[in-house]
């Protein structure tokens, strides 16, 4: 399968990771129109149409944190609309679908209704291929109203709306499940039309689909990294990614450790030996390509040492935003995702 040569490159997707000041409006600064906004907020707040484009807001910023947002913009015209209480656009290639998910004393039926929904919605509209997904999950390590931690009660009926699926959606994308501020789920995901994805697996991870059942009684349902091939190079979602080696847990207590083993983990999977493993052509990429970084630090007083790891590691033009939130497994201290074009 090639990905470099194909004459027929449909329209690139692209994104901004910006902070927002009062002064500073960035929707109207950058050109192409608006598929979707991921509002990092203090405080939560439905899925809106904003301006006729959909914005999912997710409690993730506290105290004196900036906020921040991310746009998807596309070059193709965009039509705006309404499911029930979700939120969509899409151009033809892409959609941008976004919903939340009020507090529930136990998540497993209403994740996986409001999933097999999403799904269904997708299917419908012709956008066959999964791309990313984020799944921000308020009291991630907390327990619910039975007693089971939410992100193994999440990943159940999760699970459940991709088995039910499985026929549509043989294939699982990259995604992010990641710690809130506020209780309840706030999910969003782009999918595209048949035909421009990849799915790709890290060599030094077990694949989190086939995690074992001391990690949770369904195992998450993502891939580690999903190629969208498009406009000149295509895109490479990286999901979040943390010290993971196997299926556990590497350098519980050390956080610097844990920082430069997840970027390592993100050097191995974006590499070019990687890459090709998937026929996905082309040199590959090292974690100095990552761009729109997302840093997820579970204590706050570790951000400075999470902050100077990916100050020395990254370029310094690349947009890096950090949020002091929960990480899904209590002993991760970071996690990290980005995309590569
Ligand atoms: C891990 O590697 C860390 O449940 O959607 C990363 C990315 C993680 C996505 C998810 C969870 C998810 O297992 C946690």
């Amino acid at each position: 399968m090639s990905h470099q040569n194909s004459g027929d490159r449909v329209q690139g997707l692209r994104s901004d990771l910006v902070r927002c000041t009062e002064s500073r409006e960035p929707a109207r600064a950058a050109r192409g129109n608006i598929l979707g906004r991921i509002k990092f907020a203090g405080t939560p707040a439905a899925p809106a149409l904003v301006g006729s484009a959909p914005r999912l807001t997710t409690h993730m910023v506290g105290g004196n944190d900036v906020p921040a947002e991310e746009i998807w913009r596309t070059d193709l015209p965009v039509r705006a609309g309404t499911d029930g209480p979700a939120v969509f656009a899409e151009d033809g290639e892409h959609l941008f679908y976004a919903v939340r998910l009020e507090p529930q004393s136990v998540y497993r039926d209403r994740v996986r209704e409001l999933y097999e929904n999403a799904l269904r919605f997708t299917w419908e509209r012709g956008y066959t291929d999964l791309v990313r997904m984020w799944n921000l999950i308020g009291g991630i390590t907390s327990p619910n109203a039975d007693g089971v931690e939410i992100y193994r009660d999440f990943c159940v009926g999760r699970s459940e709306a991709f088995a039910a699926w499985s026929e549509h959606f043989p294939q699982l994308p990259a995604a992010t499940g990641i710690g809130t501020l506020s209780p309840g789920v706030d999910l969003c995901f782009i999918a595209a039309k048949p035909g421009r994805t990849v799915h790709l697996e890290n060599p030094r991870q077990t694949p989190a689909y086939e995690y074992p059942s001391r990690y949770g009684p369904k195992s998450p349902s993502f891939a580690r990294a999903t190629f969208l091939d498009g406009q000149e190079t295509g895109s490479l979602f990286v999901s979040g990614t943390a010290s993971i080696l196997g299926e556990d847990t590497a350098h519980v207590d050390d956080v610097a450790r844990q920082t430069v083993e997840t970027l390592r983990n993100i050097d191995v999977l974006v590499g070019s030996d990687n890459l090709g493993r998937y026929g996905v052509n082309g040199g590959g990429y090292g974690v100095r390509d990552l761009d729109q970084i997302k840093v997820y630090v579970r204590d706050r007083e570790h951000v400075p040492v999470v902050r100077d790891i990916c100050t020395l590691v990254f370029p310094a033009h690349v947009e890096i935003a950090y949020f002091n939130v929960d990480v899904c497994r209590a002993d991760l201290l970071v996690e990290i995702e980005g995309v590569c074009r």
